[in-house]
């Protein structure tokens, strides 16, 4: 199953991650590779994760830049638009322009959403930055409320709480506003945030988090493990994964992650940058992919940014494309290490069992012109199935196109070896081919999707027109 160059490659990596490539080597193993993928959304979607970005409204007029993020990503985070200062500017007049504007790009595209961030001490609009005590525990907790009741329903998962805790060996939270309101505010937040968004996973987020060995790491873990011995209502903790020369990912990332699984919680990669260039920077992003792989709960990884030149740190050259939108090493050694496969997500000891499921029916459409649409079931999780659809030519065509509609509470969250588009309700996805849609007579094209089912496994529904 592996090639020569793919033994390479683990062995190198062992050398570089320790104990983390033997980790990865067992699962590969029990989990044979899907055919390869060709884009990071797609080889995530294989082993039910996905693989997002941090998007700026400000770019969304670029056409390279949206380019690559639809045919790449199928998680959006806003970069600063959905802030406290974005989204609350004054207090009580809510401008909810510019995180809509990405909320919908990415729904518009088939995309998932992670909001970020509800409570922060860093950019509080200038009002809240001059409260305390009572009264700016209200506002945050009014803040929460109302951002997350406004996006209810369109979010994947909240950084509900973000950088909370001192960095340094002191293990403690850090000071600030919010802090000085009394330990509890974080709780309080999450509890606001669940009972405006019952449907989001709400995270606590942070960096310099993802080495298992330090203080800072240890004290969110604890605060992690408290609130789940305390019922307090948190799903998962975000690793920013903000790296360079200064902070390099560290061997024990596998560890980190597993163990704040186990407590109970999904984990995320959420904001992944890492300064450098070449086959050092490559090797380091495929350590963090192959890590959160071998996590069962590590459910997916974004990027902070689509080109080097989109970055916070630009200098740094921290992304996987450069700035004309090539793929530079870094991108290459991610789709390969994704394309390897991984634990599946969810938690692989409560899989979804055969025959505890209702039987879906199958569907076939006979076709419109001259094209047949089959569906075939691919992996299935807890909660979510992928599929495949296969086009088959009954006479020689030019082209194809292909809708795929799936029922309400249904969603498709990533898609393969296609171009979809979406109408407005987003169930009904029209699948077109990338490239040239001709095919002779009796050949077959395949795609494939993810659905997040939510409840209901029914397969979708299909239609086939040649042209
Ligand atoms: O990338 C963001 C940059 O454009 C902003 O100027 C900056 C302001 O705080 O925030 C950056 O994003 C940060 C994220 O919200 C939280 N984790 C650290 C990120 C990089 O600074």
């Amino acid at each position: 199953m592996t090639t020569p160059r793919q033994r390479y490659r683990r062995g190198r990596l062992a050398a570089a991650f320790g104990g983390l490539a033997a980790a990865t080597l067992a699962v590969t193993l029990a989990v044979p590779a899907a055919a390869a993928a060709s884009t990071l959304q797609a080889a995530a979607a294989e082993s039910g994760r996905y693989f997002g970005t941090a998007i700026a409204a400000s770019r969304l007029n670029d056409g390279t830049y949206t380019t690559i993020a639809n045919r790449e990503f199928n998680m959006i985070t806003a970069e600063n638009e959905m802030k406290m200062d974005a989204m609350q500017p004054s207090r009580g007049q809510f401008n909810w322009s510019s995180g809509d504007r990405i909320v919908n790009w990415a729904r518009q595209n088939g995309k998932q959403v992670r909001g970020h961030a509800l409570a922060w001490h860093s950019q509080q609009p200038g009002w809240m930055q001059n409260m305390s005590g009572s009264q700016l525990r209200t506002a945050m907790l009014d803040h929460v409320t109302q951002v997350a009741s406004y996006y209810r329903g369109k979010i994947y998962a909240w950084d509900v709480v973000n950088e909370a805790f001192a960095d340094g060996s002191s293990g403690a939270r850090r000071d600030s506003n919010l802090q000085r309101t009394g330990n509890d505010w974080i709780e309080a937040a999450f509890r606001a945030a669940r009972a405006a968004d019952p449907g989001a996973k709400l995270c606590y987020n942070d960096y310099n988090t993802d080495n298992w060995q330090h203080a800072k790491t240890q004290a969110v873990y604890n605060m992690v493990k408290d609130f789940k011995a305390r019922g307090v209502p948190i799903d998962c903790v975000g690793f920013q994964a903000h790296f360079n020369s200064g902070n390099p990912v560290p061997s024990n990332y596998h560890t980190t992650l597993q163990n704040f699984a186990d407590l109970g919680v999904d984990v995320q990669i959420t904001e992944l940058d890492i300064e450098g260039s070449g086959s050092s920077q490559a090797q380091q992003y495929q350590g963090v992919v192959q890590a959160c792989l071998s996590v069962a709960r590590c459910t997916g990884i974004t990027v902070w940014g689509v080109r080097d030149t989109d970055s916070w740190r630009a200098s740094g050259t921290p992304l996987l494309f450069d700035g004309s939108g090539n793929k530079k090493a870094a991108y290459t050694s991610v789709l390969n290490q994704l394309n390897q496969g991984g634990t599946p997500v969810p938690n692989p000891g409560n899989p979804t069992q055969p025959g505890t499921t209702p039987t879906p029916t199958p569907t076939q459409n006979p076709g419109t012109g001259s094209c047949t649409a089959t569906y075939s079931e691919g992996q299935k999780w807890n909660d979510r199935f992928n599929g495949t659809v296969t086009i088959r030519a009954n006479t020689a065509i030019s082209g194809w196109s292909s809708t795929v509609t799936v029922r309400q509470p249904q969603r498709i969250i990533a898609t393969w070896n296609g171009s979809p588009t979406w109408d407005s309700s987003g169930n009904v996805m029209t699948m077109r081919p990338s490239g040239s849609g001709a095919l002779a007579a009796g050949q077959t094209v395949s795609f494939g999707f993810t659905v997040q089912h939510n409840g209901d496994w029914t397969w979708p529904t299909l239609t086939c027109s040649a042209s």
